[in-house]
């Protein structure tokens, strides 16, 4: 049965998509919404999680009439196992596009990095103090050898537990080690939750779902941490920086490249080729004065955080980019991707060109992205947009006016810098406003983008919603990208809707109420904050002590589930506004959502109403604040210059 038609306004959110998706439907396009209409009534055995395709006796599914597959699994074991999987395969790409930046900083160090370079020295001395790399009378390259084989090694581990853990405060080190979830290397837990998940290996759904933390954990704390580190080496650690958001960065009169996926390493030098004399040079000789360079997803939050390059979508306007008519050429990488691109630009003159071996889709071209000669290889690929842009037709053009400025590029670095000012970089004075009860808490708001609700929309609620409640907001991925364009992450658009705490403080220290802190790899900045913000003390000893929570509005990717995992296996609550699909166990559902607040000291909450989820939020901040024996008044006396300069 076909679901009803839904209305282009009850879709999406911003003015851009609704007029794009208007275009859709008068060009005839198919898109991820018409799509999810043609698919009806999804299956109820796969969203309750209990299909099992997992050997050929099946496929089984369990029913009121059949309790068990086959095998004699029943739901527990079946939802567990689904469960694990997904965690498995988010663990797996995040820390695979950590393990090939590794690569690249491998090959910096031993000189055959061609136009790659150490560009953050700091962050590369920074790193190596953490993993206790000596550093003294060493060239940079022998550090970084030492690191990159040390982060191989995070790879490979067989025994011993991943040596990244240790960035963790030591209490939280102490809570894994306890309940037995401190993971090996990233590889082995990915192969093992494989083998763990095989016909006729671990039933025990306890088992199965602890397993899933002990995964989740060589992402946050492992592969994604890992990615993070090494992007800050080579690409620089991000500052705060300026920039536009939403289908109207789209250029009428030059040609538009959009990199499109989630790894920075191509993106980097195309952001430093548009620049390049010989292509300014070559757009003008093609008529044009240059190339406008833009992204969606999180290949465009890397090249945002670190370059300022406009962003023009999020993961559910990788489509209707591409229906404004107006890309020259869009590049995508690994991840999030959809395979229909190719076939939505096949109606206007935009080419997809697949950068990445791995990730090739029938209709996109495939270019050997030359590693060693990157920028070379980047103005080829750009000289290929331009000449392209001659076979724009003009009649099918249609950019929205629709755009919001932004600031982005936030790190860990960033903010303690401009929290504790030119002299001396600390988290002090938050603490000290979470202690004072001027901020609440801080809540990180991640994820993706889904078509089974209105795009954007309750990313958008919730976070006006906390912020008026005086809660700071850290941001990546999609989510980041939503409220970019919903000109949330200007100080001034901030501060205006932000509770009278939040706004003093934040005036005070001179930062916005929402931070766009990066990609879904950069989730491990969030991590990061956290723990410094634990090692600064007065509130509490460990993460789950914090007045914090995590949300995933509009979540959708197996990444996503894994994200969740590590952030409740840290101790952080998690509200998700789309469900997991484990309602097909009861076991499997009380130990994600009530034990493991027992284990861990987080759980997962299921809050489909952005308005409930905010209330839910502030009530998890209030009961960390109970605990800490801070949740006093406010006092009323304000920060000023005097205070700061004692801060
Ligand atoms: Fe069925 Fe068991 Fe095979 Fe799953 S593993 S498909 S439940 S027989
Ligand atoms: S891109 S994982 S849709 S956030 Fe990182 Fe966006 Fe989600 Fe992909």
């Amino acid at each position: 049965m076909a679901k009803e038609k839904i209305k282009i306004e009850d879709r999406v959110w911003d003015a851009a998509s609704k007029e794009i998706l208007s275009k859709a439907e008068n060009d005839c396009i198919d898109t991820c919404f018409t799509r999810s209409d043609a698919q009806g009534v999804q299956c109820k055995f796969g969203s309750s999680g209990v299909c099992c395709r997992i050997c050929h006796m099946g496929p089984c599914k369990i029913t009121p009439k059949a309790s068990r597959g086959i095998c004699g699994a029943d739901a527990d074991t079946i939802v567990a196992r689904n469960f694990l999987r997904e965690v498995s395969a988010g663990t797996a790409a995040h820390s695979d596009h950590g393990r090939h930046l590794v690569l690249r900083l491998k090959k910096v160090a031993e000189g055959k990095g061609g136009d790659y370079h150490i560009k953050d020295e700091e962050a590369l001395y920074r790193t190596a103090d953490m993993y206790n790399i000596n550093c003294d009378d060493r060239t940079n390259e022998e550090i970084a050898i030492d690191l990159a084989n040390l982060f191989l090694e995070e790879f490979m581990l067989q025994e011993d537990q991943l040596k990244t853990l240790r960035l963790a405060p030591l209490n939280q080190q102490n809570i894994w080690k306890q309940h037995n979830i401190k993971p090996l290397g990233v590889d082995r837990m990915v192969v093992e939750s494989l083998h763990r998940t095989h016909i006729g290996v671990d039933h025990d759904y306890k088992n199965l779902l602890k397993s899933a933390f002990k995964t989740s954990l060589a992402d946050g704390w492992g592969g994604s941490r890992i990615a993070m580190m090494v992007s800050d080496i080579l690409f620089g650690t991000p500052v705060p920086v300026k920039s536009t958001a939403n289908l109207g960065v789209l250029s009428e009169t030059c040609p538009n490249i959009v990199v499109h996926g989630h790894e920075p390493e191509l993106s980097e030098m195309l952001a430093i080729a548009v620049n390049d004399p010989e292509i300014i040079k070559y757009a003008k000789a093609a008529g044009v004065e240059g190339v406008n360079l833009s992204g969606i997803c999180c290949t465009a939050n890397e090249i945002l955080m670190r370059h300022g390059i406009p962003v023009a979508g999020n993961f559910l306007q990788q489509e209707l980019a591409l229906v404004t008519g107006a890309i020259e050429m869009m590049l995508i990488d690994v991840q999030c991707c959809m395979p229909s691109l190719p076939e939505v630009a096949a109606a206007y003159h935009t080419e997809i060109v697949s950068t990445a071996e791995m990730a090739q889709t029938i209709g996109a071209t495939y270019f050997k992205f030359d590693e060693e000669n990157a920028l070379e290889s980047a103005k080829v690929i750009i000289k290929k947009a331009i000449d392209n842009f001659k076979n724009r037709d003009q009649a099918k053009v249609a950019i929205p006016s629709a755009k919001k400025p932004m600031i982005a590029g936030f790190s860990v670095q960033a903010i303690k810098h401009m929290l504790g000012g030119t002299f001396r970089s600390t988290f002090r004075p938050l603490n000290d406003a979470i202690i004072a009860n001027r901020i609440k808490g801080v809540v990180g708001i991640v994820g993706c983008n889904n078509p089974k609700s209105k795009v954007d929309s309750y990313i958008n609620i919730l976070t006006r919603e906390l912020v008026k409640k005086n809660v700071l907001i850290l941001k990546t991925g999609c989510a980041a990208i939503s409220s970019g364009k919903e000109g949330l992450l200007t100080p001034e658009a901030a501060l205006e809707i932000a509770g009278d705490g939040l706004k003093e403080v934040c005036e005070a220290v001179g930062i916005p109420p929402v931070l766009h802190m990066g990609s879904c790899v950069d989730n491990s900045r969030i991590l990061e904050a956290a723990t410094e913000v634990v090692l600064e003390g007065g509130l509490g000893d460990d993460l789950s002590q914090l007045p914090a929570v995590g949300i995933a509005p509009e979540w959708m990717s197996e990444k996503a589930v894994a994200i969740g995992c590590y952030f409740v296996a840290s101790g952080i609550d998690v509200i998700l506004g789309q469900p997991f699909n484990i309602a097909g166990s009861d076991n499997v559902t009380r130990f994600l959502n009530e034990e493991a607040k027992e284990l861990f000291g987080g759980a997962f909450h299921y809050e489909p109403d952005p308005i409930e989820a905010a209330k839910k939020t502030l009530t998890i901040l209030d009961e960390a604040r109970n605990n800490l024996g801070i949740n006093k008044k406010v006092e009323r006396k304000l920060f000023d210059m005097k205070d700061r300069r004692e801060m």
